[in-house]
């Protein structure tokens, strides 16, 4: 088959017309001849053979290795002399073209899809989960699991998605999460939330789920006593199935409430997003709390304000703030739920095999969200739970959403207090999604702001010089959570707001004043999180306002001062390195150190990290004592057993330190050694006595500290540990005692 390379020319010229054509550096070639022929034809264009196309054909792969490996243009120069060479009796350049996923779109058939006003387009903004499914998402293959009440599992909107292993019945301890039906107490939450994510498409029956070919679970945990231990157990059920945890629960929203999760629940967080999904990590979303109406704040509530879940926000069909939404600094982003009585709201499966088109409340907008991300899962299932996050910040956008306090952060994104990023863009998101890179390992900066008693009255201003861990391999230059760590008493809690202004002049309001919260509890080691920061450089001056809004005699009373310094995660964090680098604590190495061996984990990926070796060994091939390869100085290789015997040093050997040459270095040694360290000793005296005198402002980390009134007072605001992450711990400590948390459902 021989064609001209004229013709060729022609239709590569059309296509890039239509669209972009790369090249590449291989050509394809039919020429006939003697292998040496064949050589010396490529010798003198300087191609290089990579072999026959066809094994018993004329057909042959070169390659230029002087040319881009992809370009715009063919190569004008070596296509024309390969044309003039009448040897060569075809040709081509290899180029290619995008190839795109090929689905057909159609509009659901189903009888409520002209009610879901926030999924389909309309003059009107709308979460554009339309263009998501035209690009071909719908969830296929992601899990989801909502934590609530239990599911109505035989419902026929759902019962081709229901997935047993995303499902479990905390409550009666059996597999089933079937709901348990009350004339007096209806549990339907569950059931309308899954709806939400995953009510199966063109079925005739009720609407659609934004993620409608997902697989959708349900935990019934709500349903009875929620224990730390009930919470704990429904966070990691079946983490390496589940993708996506729904939930839409919290402490009661009574505006007074200071929970967090406790022992359980926390390291069931941290389990979750360490060894969930493979080690990617569990996506954990969260409704930020339906306590408007109470003033009651998110920021107090520490599932919502927990750096691992993904905390969403609600705004009405006109853009507007429903009654229940509360604001904090740690919402994300923003999906649509119902409003006051007039406003439309969502359409969702619901109790007896019915259809509701009257879900709303956080409780909605949660497992909006986490449909649409687990579009995003589908377009990329390589996405680690930080990654979620980066692209919901990067997916959500300012549209029409009305509130005061719309603020341009440093990296000049709009972001709000009761919007987050603003609304969830779908079709946004799963772009992102397809092409985005995995971020770096999680660093954490943890910076001690105050160790000392200040006692609180107005307001205190702390504001002090951070370099964000410079110099260590923790130095951050570009943030992803905030949490600042506060531990105070105070005569009425609820009285006190608490800001923090960025280098780059982005104001947190980590706390507003909550006037039903009377209590003097405080706050004890409360972390306090802000995302709107997200991407920012935390180098410089970073203010924090502690503020009494109520009467003039508020004070707080003295408690023990405790300075908890956050530390290093004690739990493994996985750190993927890619072939042929070597995880090792939080960085890639070129090979594992001494005294660590090379272990592929327990996961069926391919990543590499470096254990430590048992003591006894210097380099090894395990852990034990018997995998040891190598042995410490004055220690023995057993090399049968693979083992090193205990060290035997030779000062052990009493009297053997008999020669001459040894004694004249010890006699020298005591001669120089001696007068040298009385100087140093006398020297470090000096400076230890010059550097107690200088002005405490020489120090580095400079923290300025005002009050708004009279400084004869003792001051009282115990510790500030102030943290900033590319990564975080936890709220270390929940304040009130946690055997039955009044867990309570996001329905308004
Ligand atoms: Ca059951
Ligand atoms: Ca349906
Ligand atoms: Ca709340
Ligand atoms: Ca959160």
């Amino acid at each position: 088959m021989i064609c001209s390379s004229n013709s060729l020319y022609v239709l590569a010229k059309t296509s890039l017309t239509h669209q972009q054509v790369i090249y590449t550096n291989s050509w394809a070639l039919y020429l006939s001849g003697t292998p040496e022929q064949i050589n010396k034809i490529a010798k003198k264009h300087g191609f290089h053979i990579l072999g026959k196309i066809f094994p018993d054909g004329n057909y042959y792969h070169m390659e230029q290795r002087g040319v881009a490996k992809q370009s715009l243009q063919a190569h004008y120069l070596h296509n024309l002399r390969l044309k003039m060479d009448p040897k060569v009796l075809w040709f081509a350049q290899q180029s290619g073209r995008s190839r795109n996923r090929r689905h057909s779109f159609t509009v659901p058939t189903d009888p409520f899809f002209n009610q879901q006003w926030y999924l389909v387009h309309s003059e009107a903004f709308n979460q554009n989960v339309v263009a998501a499914w035209a690009r071909g998402y719908t969830g296929k293959g992601v899990v989801v699991s909502i934590l609530d009440d239990g599911l109505e599992t035989s419902h026929p909107d759902l019962a081709e998605n229901y997935d047993p292993l995303a499902s479990y019945d905390m409550n009666d301890n059996d597999p089933n999460p079937e709901t348990q039906y009350s004339l007096t107490r209806p549990r339907r939450h569950g059931t309308r939330c899954a709806g939400v994510v995953a009510a199966v498409a063109n079925n005739g029956m009720c609407g659609v789920g934004v993620a409608h070919q997902a697989k959708i679970g349900g935990v019934r945990m709500l349903d009875g006593q929620v224990t730390d231990l009930i919470e704990a157990m429904s966070l990691n059920l079946n983490q390496k199935h589940i993708d996506i945890y729904s939930a839409s629960w919290g402490p009661e929203d009574l505006g007074r409430n200071l929970e967090g999760p406790n022992t359980l629940a926390k390291e069931a967080f941290i389990r979750g997003i360490s060894n969930g999904r493979g080690g990617l990590g569990s996506i954990y979303v969260w409704a930020s709390g339906n306590g408007g109406a109470s003033f009651d704040n998110c920021n107090c509530d520490g599932y919502t304000n927990s750096i691992y879940t993904l905390s969403v926000g609600s705004t009405t069909e006109k853009g507007t703030l429903p009654f229940y939404s509360e604001p904090c600094s740690a919402i994300l982003t923003t999906t649509y739920s119902g409003g006051s009585f007039q406003h439309h709201r969502i359409v969702t499966t619901d109790l007896h095999q019915s259809c509701t088109s009257d879900h709303t409340g956080t409780s909605a907008s949660a497992p909006l969200a986490a449909g649409i991300i687990a579009l995003a899962l589908e377009a990329n299932p390589r996405l680690t739970w930080r990654d979620v996050q980066h692209l919901v910040v990067r997916a959500s956008r300012l549209a029409d959403l009305r509130t005061h306090d719309w603020r341009t952060n440093g990296v000049g994104r709009p972001v709000s207090h009761y919007y987050g990023y603003g609304l969830l863009d779908a079709g946004r998101l799963v772009d992102l999604a397809s092409k985005w890179k995995t971020v770096k390992p999680q660093k954490k900066c943890t910076i001690d702001l105050i160790t000392r008693s200040f006692e609180l009255r107005m307001k205190l201003t702390l504001r002090w010089n951070v370099t964000a861990c410079h110099g260590t391999r923790n130095w951050i230059r570009s943030l992803e959570h905030i949490q600042a760590r506060l531990t105070l008493t105070y005569s009425r809690r609820g009285d006190l707001s608490i800001t923090l202004i960025s280098p780059k002049k982005t104001i947190s309001n980590l706390l507003t004043t909550r006037p039903y919260d009377k209590t003097s509890a405080g706050f004890s080691d409360w972390a306090f999180m802000s995302t709107h920061c997200w991407d920012e450089d935390p180098s410089g001056y970073w203010v924090l306002q502690i503020e009494n809004n109520g009467d003039s005699n508020n004070r707080g009373t003295r408690i023990s001062a405790d300075i908890l310094k956050l530390t290093k995660n004690n739990y493994p964090l996985f750190i993927e390195c890619i072939y042929p680098l070597y995880g090792f604590e939080n960085s890639c190495l070129m090979s594992c150190p001494p005294h660590y061996y090379v272990s592929n984990g327990n996961s069926t990926r391919s990543y590499q990290r470096c254990l430590p070796c048992h003591r006894n060994c210097l380099t090894c091939f395990g852990k034990q004592d018997t995998n040891c390869l190598d042995c410490p100085p004055y220690s023995t290789l057993d090399s049968r057993r693979s083992t090193c015997s205990p060290p035997v040093y030779p000062w052990d050997h009493k009297g053997k330190v008999t020669n001459g040459m040894d004694r004249t270095a010890a006699v020298l040694g005591i001669l120089i050694g001696g007068p040298l360290v009385i100087l140093f000793v006398m020297w470090a005296i000096a400076w230890m006595v010059s550097r107690s005198f200088l002005p405490r402002g020489a120090a580095r980390n400079q923290v300025d500290i005002s009050t708004s009134h009279s400084n004869d007072e003792s001051r009282d605001v115990e510790m500030v540990v102030f943290s900033i992450t590319e990564s975080q711990a936890e709220n270390s400590e929940s304040t009130s005692t946690f055997t039955n948390i009044p867990n309570t459902s996001r329905e308004t």
